[in-house]
């Protein structure tokens, strides 16, 4: 076995390496953004809890490639070695440390972002609605209903900027889930129940200019899957009751 000396000296490179990997992971998280655009007040809060699980996630990854490229630089061998090597003694404060360190980790991470996140995304689903749509899915289209407007379309979904929507979702055979990457906001569409998410849209845009703003299925449903798609268009209110009572005329 290596004297305590020597373990220090290991101890102290991939110290020395975490410390490096993790600077340089933490750059690379805040400088770049590697989140698609949001268009939606809901997006803030899963974006926002997204980019606090990987700033956490850096350091305990750097760890991770720290000590393993250490090990696989520091004791390679040329040779097959004959035999292995000695075995590894987990010490009382090795053992207890990494416990509390995961512990408290993913204790904070179940309270910050995720039942606080939740609680935020559930005060925001709860104001008044402005707008109700039904939304129906079948192999392999979307059916959207406005209800209070007597229209009907499988051609696109258009919503007001910055009114509060909830979505009734249903399908009429098997399992889909609708999902507008934009939105962020993802809820399956099950036969027989109605299920509903909350979305304010807060970003004018059409699917041409973003390819995030379009409604698709998330749950593999037979072979059109991936063609089970429908452009969204946000637009400023008084362009969608323009809109609106158009569609109702047809
Ligand atoms: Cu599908």
């Amino acid at each position: 076995m290596a004297s305590p000396r020597k373990q220090g000296g290991h101890f102290l490179w991939v110290a020395i390496l975490w410390i490096v990997l993790t600077v340089a992971g933490e750059w690379l998280v805040l400088s770049t953004n590697l989140i698609p655009g949001a268009a939606a007040e809901e997006a803030q809060i899963v974006d926002s809890a997204f980019r606090l699980l990987t700033i956490l996630a850096v350091p305990v990854m750097a760890f991770v490639l720290a000590a393993l490229l250490y090990s696989v630089l520091r004791f390679r061998s040329r040779a097959m070695p004959e035999q292995d090597g000695p075995a590894l003694p987990a010490t009382r404060r090795v053992v207890g440390g990494w416990l509390a360190i995961t512990s408290a980790l993913s204790i904070y991470v179940i309270i910050n972002p995720g039942l606080i996140g939740l609680a935020e995304l559930h005060d925001l689903a709860h104001r008044n609605v402005d707008l109700v749509v039904q939304v129906e899915g079948q192999r392999w289209q979307w059916q959207v209903t406005y209800p209070e407007h007597d229209v009907k379309t499988h051609e696109e979904l258009v919503l007001p900027l910055g009114k509060h929507v909830r979505f009734d979702i249903t399908s009429v055979d098997v399992l889909h889930s609708f999902w507008v990457p934009a939105f962020r906001m993802k809820i399956d569409a099950v036969p027989g129940q109605v299920t509903s998410v909350w979305v304010t849209p807060n970003q004018v845009g059409t699917a041409e200019q973003d390819h995030q703003l379009r409604l698709v299925c998330a749950e593999l449903c037979g072979l059109g899957h991936t063609i089970m798609a429908m452009p969204v268009r946000v637009v400023e209110p008084p362009e969608f009751d323009t809109w609106i009572a158009g569609a109702r005329q047809q």
